[in-house]
C-alpha cells in the first residue's frame, strides 16, 4: 500500500538513481555491493551515508514498521536531539568510559557537548524532571534518531557505520516486575517488527557491554557474513511470532517462553562444554545484530537521581532498561538474508515501489499511453510504481529492474498493446505471465 509519507510514483527519466555497472571495489560484502550499485547510498566519509531517493524510501519503510509495533507496545515517540551536553555524562560516569568512541565537539562557549551515540542519560534527565509518582508508570519512550560512534573500522557499508539510524527505547518502571513486563513488551515486539520485514531474527542471551545490565538479548539475522559468531538451536528457526495477535498488558511470559526455553547464544556467552543442545541439532553459523535489548535495574537512574514517590510516599529510584533496533544497518542486513545473482529481492514491505514498470518504447505514442494507463490504475489502487520511460535497450532496462529488486515487474510493449496484454514478472521466483489490463491490476494491487 502506498504510504502517505513518500510519493506515490516516479519516472526513472527525471529520477535520480545513479545505478553502477560495475562492482565497486571498495565493498568486501553482497549488501554493501547492491547497495551502490542499485544507487541506494554514498559515502561521503568512511562510516558516513548520504542516502539516495531510493534508498531512503526504504529505509522509511524501515522506520515506520519498527514504529508501529513499538506503538503497539505502549512505546511512545518523541525525538531527542543528537547533541548532548556532557555534564550528563560526566553525572552517570560515562563521559569517560566512553573512550574515543565519543565524539566530543566544543561549542563557541567552550561548552562540552557530544554527538549521541546513544540516548540513557538524556532520557533519564527528561523522566526525573518530570515524573515525580509512581502512578505515572510504567512509561516507555522511544525516539528514531542517528546516532554517532567513532569506530575504528567502520566497515560493510551501512552495517557497521560511524553516523548510523538507530531506534532507542528506554523504559522506566517502579520496581522489578514493572521493569521486566518492559523488556518483554519489547521482546515480543522485536519478534514481530522483524518478521514482518521477512526476517528470521533470533533472540539470543549476549553480553552487555558498555551499555550494562545484568539481561540482555540480542535479536540476530543468520547471514554467513555477518559480524557474530553464534549457536543456536535448529527449531528457532521454525517459530513464527506473526502466527497469533498478541495482548501487550497481558503477561507476556508464556508468550517469549518459546523462545528463551531453547538455546541460542552468541560466541561471548557460548560454552561449548556446557551446551545442551546435541551437536545435530546445533546450528553454527555466523549473524548480524539488528536489536539488542537490556535490563540494567538502576544503573543510571541512581547516579542521575531519577526517583519518585512510592505508593506509601518513599523515594524509590527508577529500574529501567533500554532497547536499540540498527535501522539503517537493517537495510543492508535484509539485502544480506534477500538477493539473487541479479541484484536486490525486497521483501514486499519494505521494497521502495511494489512495482517496476517498464516501457518498452516510449517514443510509441499507443504504448505510452497503455503504460501511463496502467500506472495511473496501479496507484489509484494503492499501489506505488516506478515507471521507466527511459529510451535505454529492453535488455538494460530488466538488469537494472533486476538490480535494483522491485517485487514485480510489468511490462508494456509494442506486442502486449495489441493484444491488450501486459506482461508481469514476480521477481523472486521469476515466474512471468500474459495478462490482461484488469487482470495484472488486480494481480498487483494484491
Ligand atoms: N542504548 C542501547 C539500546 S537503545 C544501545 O545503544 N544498544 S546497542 O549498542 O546494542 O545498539 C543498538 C543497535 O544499533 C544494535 O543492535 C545495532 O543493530 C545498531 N548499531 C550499533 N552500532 C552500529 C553501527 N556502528 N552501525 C550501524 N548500526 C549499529
Amino acid at each position: 500500500m502506498t504510504q502517505g509519507f513518500l510519493a506515490p510514483s516516479a519516472r526513472l527519466s527525471s529520477y535520480f538513481l545513479p545505478v553502477l555497472k560495475e562492482n565497486p571495489a571498495e565493498a568486501q560484502i553482497v549488501s554493501h555491493r547492491l547497495m551502490l550499485r542499485a544507487g541506494l547510498v554514498r559515502q561521503a566519509v568512511a562510516g558516513i551515508y548520504s542516502w539516495l531517493p531510493l534508498g531512503y524510501r526504504v529505509l522509511k519503510k524501515i522506520e515506520q514498521i519498527v514504529r508501529e509495533e513499538q506503538d503497539r507496545a505502549f512505546a511512545h515517540e518523541l525525538l531527542m536531539p543528537t547533541l548532548q551536553p556532557a555534564e550528563l555524562w560526566r553525572e552517570s560516569g560515562r563521559y569517560d568510559d566512553y573512550g574515543k568512541e565519543m565524539l566530543r565537539i566544543k561549542d563557541r562557549h567552550e561548552r562540552d557537548l557530544l554527538y549521541g551515540p546513544t540516548n540513557e542519560e538524556l532520557i533519564t534527565a527528561i523522566v526525573r524532571a518530570e515524573v515525580r509518582s509512581y502512578k505515572q508508570l510504567p512509561l516507555t519512550l522511544y525516539h528514531i534518531q542517528w546516532k554517532f560512534r567513532d569506530e575504528v573500522r567502520p566497515r560493510f557499508g551501512v552495517m557497521r557505520g560511524r553516523e548510523f539510524l538507530m531506534k532507542d527505547a528506554y523504559s522506566f518502571g517502579l520496581d522489578y516486575a514493572q521493569a521486566r513486563h518492559a523488556y518483554n513488551q519489547m521482546f515480543v515486539a522485536y519478534l514481530r517488527t522483524f518478521a514482518r520485514m521477512g526476517l528470521k531474527a533470533i533472540p539470543m542471551r549476549a553480553a552487555t557491554g558498555p551499555i550494562g545490565g545484568d539481561l540482555s538479548h540480542e535479536f540476530i539475522i543468520l547471514a554467513e557474513t555477518g559480524e557474530s559468531e553464534v549457536f543456536c538451536h535448529r527449531d528457532l528457526l521454525a517459530l513464527d511470532p506473526l502466527s497469533s495477535g498478541v495482548d501487550y498488558r497481558r503477561d507476556l511470559d508464556p508468550v517469549i517462553a518459546p523462545y528463551t526455553a531453547l538455546y541460542a547464544a552468541t560466541d561471548e556467552k557460548h560454552d561449548a562444554a556446557t551446551c545442551p543442545v546435541p551437536a545435530e541439532q546445533l546450528l553454527h553459523t555466523r549473524g548480524i545484530e539488528v536489536g539488542h535489548i537490556f535490563y540494567f535495574g538502576t544503573k543510571y537512574s541512581k547516579p542521575l537521581g531519577a526517583k519518585v514517590a512510592g505508593p506509601k510516599g518513599e523515594d524509590m529510584f527508577l529500574e529501567m532498561g533500554s532497547y536499540g533496533i540498527g535501522v539503517s544497518r537493517l537495510v543492508g542486513g535484509i539485502i544480506e538474508a534477500s538477493h539473487d545473482a541479479a541484484g536486490i529481492v525486497w521483501p514486499e514491505a519494505v521494497a521502495p515501489f511494489k512495482v517496476g514498470l517498464v516501457n518498452l518504447k516510449p517514443d510509441d505514442a499507443q504504448v505510452t499511453a497503455a503504460a501511463e494507463d496502467l500506472a495511473a490504475k496501479l496507484t489509484a489502487r494503492g499501489v506505488e510504481v516506478l515507471i521507466d520511460d527511459g529510451d535505454e535497450r529492453a535488455g538494460a532496462k530488466f538488469a537494472t529492474m533486476d538490480l535494483i529488486g522491485l517485487p514485480w515487474q510489468a511490462t508494456v510493449g509494442p506486442r502486449g498493446v495489441k493484444a491488450g496484454t501486459v506482461e508481469v514478472k514476480n521477481r523472486r521466483d521469476g515466474a512471468r505471465q500474459e495478462l490482461s489490463v484488469e487482470a495484472a491490476v488486480n494481480r498487483l494491487a494484491g
